[in-house]
């Protein structure tokens, strides 16, 4: 890097003890250095470092009282990144592990990732530091009520609307609506991800998952191949992870693994989904359970090992950091030759050099996972025009959507990077491109 190592530099003086964040900048900053080059004007406005520092940032008290009486403090965050395309959008992630850091990076890869969705839609992230894992649902109720009461004061239809994320699904956005709609006295589009009969869109539930396998079908298809009899490993067992299983299983693959905080099973006669939804979506039970009703299927403890099964496509769908160098190694020594991102950051970027020096096919997640998010923004124009459009309509437009999003980063990357197949380059140039026209035209105070 030689005109954006300043930024760079600044963005670690000025956010000291935030790794994750600091990564996500370094990744996207790395790739954006011929833009620059071609456009001297944005680096005299300076744009990447307004891109860099969020328009807003609002932490918040979560106090709550548990099944037992005592009362509970949990932090909230709402990073409001950047809005120069449309209202922030992103989703609320509750995970003991939520800090500042996080939610800073993902707010900041949600910029790229919006824009690429073709949509309007601005970035932002949110979430909290509380566990629902062990929780009553009264629990999480109180906590979710808590949560929205002081979140409505900074969201709405036209503003920011946050969507689920890790911890945070159906159930979770209908304890949030049901309270902003009891503060607000408003029946509006504020979230995404809402139930069927009450605002949402069919086809939401299943979209990054789906988006995801209808990504690397085009990325596959553009090196004469196909999911068709490959072995797919996919890592996580939650939303994400559920319907990349779906999806790739639709498309002729078999998928052989999926795994959860504590640890991975492995089922050689392929996954078990319908087994898998009871267990994870109904029951909220541990994907240890599987093996206990599948007489192939094993279990080991620790959800790294994952990456040491033999597979022609890896899907990492749980977590940031879940491959790591020495992973990414072991995957490609098992001759794996295709990775798509449905988690934010899943890979390293030591993993990602790995990928890009060994020639795979690599489907990074602004691009690969933005399917969730296209189809909330469709979600919201549904809302706006108080009407639905069925599951094949949905379905289709998002099927549409993530081929434009592979055609565009493919253009930018042969375009900027000389290379149509870095596509994280690609990917990372096609989203800026978008939102840095458009600071550029909406000015700053002078
Ligand atoms: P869920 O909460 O439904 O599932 C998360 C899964 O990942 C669970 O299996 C969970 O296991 C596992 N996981 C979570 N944290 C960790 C961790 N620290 N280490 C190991 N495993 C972990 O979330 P989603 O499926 O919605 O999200 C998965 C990923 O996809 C996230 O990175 C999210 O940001 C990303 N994403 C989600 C979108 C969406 O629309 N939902 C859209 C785009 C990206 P356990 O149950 O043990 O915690
Ligand atoms: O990371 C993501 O794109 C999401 N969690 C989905 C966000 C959304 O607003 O649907």
């Amino acid at each position: 890097m030689k005109l954006l190592q300043p930024v760079y530099d600044s963005v670690l003086a000025r956010n000291p003890n935030q790794p994750e964040f600091h990564q996500a900048v370094y990744e996207v900053l790395q790739t954006l250095e011929p833009v620059m080059e071609k456009h001297p004007e944005w680096v005299k406005a300076g744009i990447v470092e307004r891109l860099v520092e969020p328009e807003r940032q609002i932490m918040f008290r979560v106090p709550w009282v548990d099944d037992q009486g005592n009362v509970q403090v949990n932090r909230g965050f709402r990073v409001q990144f950047n809005s120069a395309i449309g209202p922030y959008k992103g989703g609320l992630r509750f995970h003991p592990s939520v800090n500042l850091s996080i939610i800073k990076f993902l707010g900041f890869e949600q910029i790229f990732k919006n824009s690429l969705t073709t949509l309007p839609i601005g970035g932002g992230k949110g979430g909290s530091d509380f566990d629902p894992k062990g929780k009553s649902d009264r629990e999480i109720m109180a906590f979710c009520q808590s949560f929205m009461t002081e979140l409505s004061k900074h969201i709405g239809a036209d503003t920011d609307v946050p969507a689920g994320d890790i911890g945070v699904g159906g159930r979770e956005i209908g304890f949030l609506y049901g309270q902003y709609k009891r503060l607000r006295n408003e029946f509006t589009g504020v979230l995404t991800g809402k139930g069927l009969g009450w605002g949402g869109s069919l086809a939401r539930t299943e979209a990054t998952g789906y988006g995801l396998c209808y990504f690397m079908d085009n990325a596959l298809k553009a090196h004469g191949k196909s999911f068709e009899g490959k072995t797919v490993v996919i890592s996580g067992s939650g939303n994400v992870a559920i319907y990349a299983c779906e999806k790739a299983t639709q498309l002729g693959a078999k998928v052989v693994a999926l795994s959860d905080s504590n640890g991975y099973i492995y089922d050689p006669d392929g996954i078990d989904l319908a087994a898998v939804k009871e267990i994870k979506e109904v029951k909220r039970q541990r994907i240890k359970v599987y093996a206990e009703t599948h007489k192939n299927a094993t279990y080991t403890e620790g959800c790294r090992g994952i990456w040491t099964i033999k597979c022609d496509i890896a899907l990492p769908c749980a977590t940031q950091n879940e491959i790591n160098e020495e992973s990414a190694k072991i995957l490609l020594a098992n001759g794996c030759w295709a990775i798509g991102e449905g988690a934010n950051m899943p890979s390293t970027n030591e993993a990602i050099a790995l990928y890009l020096q060994n020639k795979i096919i690599f489907g990074p997640a602004k691009a690969a996972n933005a399917g969730g998010v296209a189809t909330s923004a469709l979600e919201m124009c549904q809302n706006s025009m108080r009407y639905s459009w069925t599951f094949e309509e949905v379905d289709a437009k998002l099927k549409q959507i993530m081929k434009d999003i592979f055609d565009n980063a493919t253009a930018a990357a042969e375009e900027y990077a000389g290379d149509k197949d870095n596509l994280v380059a690609g990917a990372n140039i096609a989203g800026f491109l978008k939102v840095a026209k458009a600071m550029y035209a909406q000015g700053v105070a002078y």
